[in-house]
């Protein structure tokens, strides 16, 4: 089966229901756009819904940032250095972005609750080799968040790993794969502080 995905050059899908009727819904990620295909049942899915951010490359995700049980879309640009957020507005649409300061050339977005609240976490990665932290922005109990705080790594850290918070009220860790530094780094919930 082919379809539409509504961009000709996708770095990124995603398979997440973000209707609420138990049907994996499709996102796909090009430079700039986001497109919403909604599972229409029996294995079809409409006409993608696209969502714009400037143009560049970058990544999304998706998680509950408001948890009001709607699947909310982040998506990071790392061409312009900002975090989008997407509240859904039900059924799977999205209003108006919100935009957060990241710095250029983040290149990666991991939800997890870092701070054991209930409420999602960000943790940014950056492809650029003078980056060697990684951004955390925390849930400030509403879905906005506060200014990014910045955790020591190597660099070249896109690729991140998030452990289970396993337990209530558990906390997540971070382990980042920091592929010029050639090593990882693991950074463990409530043990570090962040750099100035
Ligand atoms: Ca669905
Ligand atoms: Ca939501
Ligand atoms: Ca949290």
């Amino acid at each position: 089966m082919v379809m539409d995905s509504g961009g000709s050059n996708v770095e990124q899908l995603l398979a997440s229901d973000v209707t609420g009727d138990g049907k994996l819904d499709l996102l796909a990620w090009e430079e700039g756009s986001v497109h919403v295909l909604i599972n229409q049942g029996s294995g079809s899915f409409g006409a993608p819904i696209s969502y714009q951010v400037p143009f560049g490359s970058g990544r999304m995700a998706v998680v509950d940032v408001n948890v009001d049980g709607q699947p909310d879309l982040v998506v990071v640009n790392g061409y312009v250095g900002l975090v989008y957020v997407f509240l859904n507005q039900g059924f799977g649409s999205y209003g108006t972005a919100r935009s957060i300061d990241a710095g250029v050339d983040v290149a990666s977005v991991s939800p997890a609750d870092l701070d054991g609240d209930g409420w999602p976490d960000l943790v940014l990665g950056y492809a650029n080799s003078t980056k060697d932290y990684v951004s955390l922005l925390l849930n400030q109990r509403n879905g906005s968040f506060g200014d990014a705080l910045h955790y020591r790594t190597g660099s070249m850290n896109t690729s991140l790993l998030i452990t289970p918070d396993d337990n209530e009220g558990g906390r997540s860790d971070v382990v980042a794969a920091n592929a010029e530094s050639g090593n990882v780094t693991v950074l463990i919930s409530g043990c570090q502080q962040a750099r100035p």
